[in-house]
């Protein structure tokens, strides 16, 4: 018996192999756990631009504006006709406040609406003219001057003076149903612009889009909704013609509807510099007392419109 050979060749070598098995297989997971922390790191990578997309790309509607009859008026200011035919009025359930509901299919005559909200600029001949009181801003905790250049949109009008303007320009304040129609065009977009608020659209509450209170009228041209009117979002709200019916959707007519007989308190639309993106939605509504005024609400006038007459100017 060779009680002397001790460990031998074969188990020399089967320490060998296995000290380079046991390093390749390192090796291997070695490369394994790199190749698993790249693909985390890849992975995390879409899960953040997914989450991140929604609010970094808005969805628009690339509104065709080729189409658009502008008109200017005595005193230059563009009117754009939004041609007759039904739109979408209100919101669908869920989604807006309860004076919004039912959404309903409404039929308006064509008109036309000015392109911008009235500016300080343009009401000064009609305070002068007719010796209207001049905007006083009521209640601000800054100064009231900040809102009050030439070139800002008019604030501080009572629904009184803001329907004597437009009157003394042959013009008049748009309706309720023409006001949301010119906001939202006819599909019922939930913003001007498309169904989904994002930045540099419309001036709202916060100085993040770059005002802490009014903008001049066409700052947000991006914002334009899809008969080309600007600032239908936010800015400042605007009166409307008709008398506030919380109810009143519920039984109004189909048709050019003018909004209840009588009431106590006057709509007003599209939010302000003071609300958030909830509130700036073309179906919002709003309603305050005719001689109230406001450093949130200003106005834009409109006009009625015969099909014969449009286009041809
Ligand atoms: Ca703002």
């Amino acid at each position: 018996m060779d009680g002397s050979s001790g460990p031998g060749p074969i188990k020399k070598d089967a320490l060998f192999y296995g000290m380079i098995l046991a390093f390749l297989a390192f090796v291997l997971m070695l490369v394994f756990l790199g190749y698993a922390m790249i693909q985390s790191r890849a992975s995390s990578r879409l899960a953040a631009q997914l989450v991140s997309e929604p609010t970094a790309v808005v969805q628009t509607e690339h509104w065709d504006y080729s189409k658009l009859q502008v008109v200017k008026d005595e005193f230059g200011a563009g009117m754009v006709l939004v041609p007759a035919g039904p739109f979408l009025m209100g919101s669908p359930p869920g989604e807006g406040d309860q004076d919004e509901i039912p959404q309903r299919g409404v039929y308006v005559d064509a008109f036309r609406i000015d392109l911008y909200e009235v500016t300080f600029r343009q009401y000064a001949p009609f305070v002068s003219a007719t010796g209207a009181a001049k905007p006083v801003i009521p209640v601000l905790q800054d100064d009231p001057a900040k809102l009050m250049a030439p070139d800002q949109p008019v604030v501080a009008v009572s629904w009184t003076q803001a329907r004597d303007y437009c009157r003394w320009l042959g013009k008049r304040l748009p309706t309720e149903a023409e006001w949301e129609k010119a906001a939202r065009g006819d599909r019922g977009a939930k913003w001007p612009w498309g169904p989904a608020f994002g930045p540099g659209l419309a001036n709202i509450q916060g100085e993040e889009d770059g005002y802490r209170y009014t903008a001049p009228p066409g700052s947000f041209p991006g914002g334009r909704s899809a008969y080309g009117v600007y600032d239908m979002a936010g800015n400042v709200a605007e009166w409307v013609a008709d008398w506030y019916d919380q109810t009143y959707y519920l039984g109004a007519p189909f048709e050019s509807p003018t909004g209840p007989t009588s009431g106590k308190h006057r709509v007003y639309r599209g939010g302000s510099w003071n609300d958030g993106p909830s509130d700036v939605r073309a179906a919002k509504r709003f309603a305050a007392a005719p001689h109230q005024t406001s450093a949130v609400i200003g106005f834009r006038c409109a006009k009625d419109a015969t099909p014969d007459k449009a286009g041809s100017e």
